[in-house]
């Protein structure tokens, strides 16, 4: 892929994805195609959730003196915030923020909804719409203004360890789905100064995109106290006694389907993982004059039989050539094509080709053919993914020498090494080699001999630095 930009946005107009032509910046259409991705990515992260979560729906509004009370957060936040200002012709008397995420909304809810340790842990979460102006460089569903699909969950419990642990399960939640998708992920600890506005300490999922950009494609916050305290959020524990709550919150975006589009695609169009493609198989009918019938039929039945199994099946019947049904598959990313002719029928055969490797093989058309498509379903899963995480596997390097760096990224690496943890050599970092520092990945073994690549002093910390989105 030359121009990966250029591939992307062609992908999503081709792709019947979205439309970005939208009169508002930042802000794009879903058409039919890509909300029916969307719709099946969100089903499989609600199942996901729905195992120990509840979903629950907030308003969009919010009012500016709850936005405004959480100091630290809304500093984060206020240069992205739209205002609406106006109820028909009438000056509101409380200016109301379109959310850009929803702490400020839910929390004073939360206020009201505890009272007792009885009351928790509450898991909730929602999927809505959220507004951020942002100013940096604008893409579709990538940096967006209207995240249009925003999952966002809000955790509350009554002891600290306790919401440690829930960071933890958050974080295996999010790669269990993130698996399923076959993207594949680098974890790490945001430094301080990029940390979410109000939390304590920032898990992040970086993926990376065919350019050599890294993005960031979830975070999981570990908010401690500090929204308790503001919104005076509290539980009376088993001693009776008053206690302010501890918090967690996590959230994916639209960044979800960028990635599935991004990182598996090709040259020929999509190439979307089995379990969120519209249709698992597109079956091809062969079609002449005197089989027509007989040939469709036959597809027909295969169809029922496949989709009595769960299986999504489409039959392409177009009265267009099956070279240029072939080609709008492969551009549609279905995993399978099932050709089905007369010659088949008598044969009692199909071709089946994959959409991933392009490798097309026959099978009997019998009873074993259900079985034969659920297999190379989870194959191609499986391929998917470990082609996708080898990619990534191979573009993280070591690097020693502080002037390296930047020839590193620029061959579209990510870089680990070594920092002493501090504040100050890692903004060095930062402005020595013009990139972003993701955080830390691991900590260092107490008897590493490990040097910070800036300090020289004993590293605590391997870091990673990349470019990013
Ligand atoms: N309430 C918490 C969960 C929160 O808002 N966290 S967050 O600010 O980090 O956003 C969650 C995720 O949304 C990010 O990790 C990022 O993947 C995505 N995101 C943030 N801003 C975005 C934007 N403008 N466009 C697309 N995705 C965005
Ligand atoms: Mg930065």
């Amino acid at each position: 892929m030359e121009n990966f930009s250029e591939w992307f946005h062609d992908i999503l107009d081709k792709g019947n994805i979205i439309d970005s032509r939208y009169p508002i910046k930042g802000m794009s259409v879903w058409l039919p195609y890509g909300f029916q991705i969307r719709r099946y990515t969100l089903e499989l992260l609600k199942e996901l959730f729905d195992r120990d979560h509840e979903e629950v729906l907030f308003p969009l509004l919010v009012p500016e003196d709850e936005l405004a009370k959480e100091g630290i957060h809304v500093k984060g936040f206020e240069e992205e915030v739209y205002w609406v200002t106006k109820g028909g012709n009438k000056e509101l008397n409380k200016k109301l923020a379109l959310r850009p995420t929803s702490e400020t909304a839910i929390y004073p809810m939360f206020s009201l909804w505890i009272r007792s340790h009885i009351d928790l842990p509450l898991k909730y979460y929602q999927i809505v719409n959220t507004f951020r102006y942002e100013t940096k460089h604008t893409r579709p569903l990538i940096r967006v203004r209207e995240i249009s699909t925003f999952k966002e969950a809000h955790t509350a419990h009554a002891t600290k360890e306790e919401c440690k642990k829930q960071v933890e399960k958050a974080v295996e939640l999010y790669k269990e789905f993130f698996d399923y998708l076959g993207i594949p992920y680098i974890l790490s600890k945001r430094p301080e100064w990029d940390k979410f506005p109000g939390a304590d300490y920032t898990m992040a999922f970086d993926t990376l995109l065919p350019d050599g950009k890294t993005l960031q494609i979830g975070t999981v916050h570990n908010l401690d106290q500090t929204f308790a305290k503001t919104f005076d959020i509290t539980f009376e524990n088993e001693n009776g006694e008053h206690e302010y709550i501890y918090q967690s919150c996590y959230g994916l975006s639209d960044r979800i389907i960028a990635s599935i589009i991004g990182i598996h695609g090709n040259e020929k169009g999509l190439v979307l993982p089995p379990v969120v493609s519209p249709k698992h198989v597109t079956i091809i009918p062969i079609l002449f004059k005197d089989t027509r019938e007989k040939v469709l039929e036959r597809c027909e039945s295969i169809k029922k039989e496949l989709e009595s199994a769960g299986i999504r099946v489409d039959i392409d019947d177009r009265d267009i050539r099956p070279g240029k049904k072939f080609y709008d598959w492969e551009l549609k990313g279905t995993p399978l094509r099932l050709e089905i002719g007369p010659k088949d029928l008598e044969n009692n055969k199909t071709f089946i080709t994959r959409r991933d490797n392009l490798e097309k093989n026959e099978y009997p058309l019998d009873d074993n053919l259900i079985e034969n498509i659920k297999e190379i379903i989870s194959q191609i899963t499986k391929d998917m993914s470990s082609k996708a995480f080898k990619d990534l596997k191979d573009a993280i390097v070591y690097c020693e020498n502080i002037e390296k760096i930047p020839e590193l990224i620029k061959n579209k690496k990510i870089v680990v090494f070594s920092w002493d943890g501090k504040n100050s050599s890692g903004e060095a970092i930062e402005e020595e080699t013009g990139y972003d520092i993701l955080g830390i990945h691991k900590e260092l073994d107490e008897n590493s001999n490990d040097k910070c690549i800036y300090s020289g002093e004993k590293a605590k910390y391997l870091a990673l630095i990349a470019k990013t989105y």
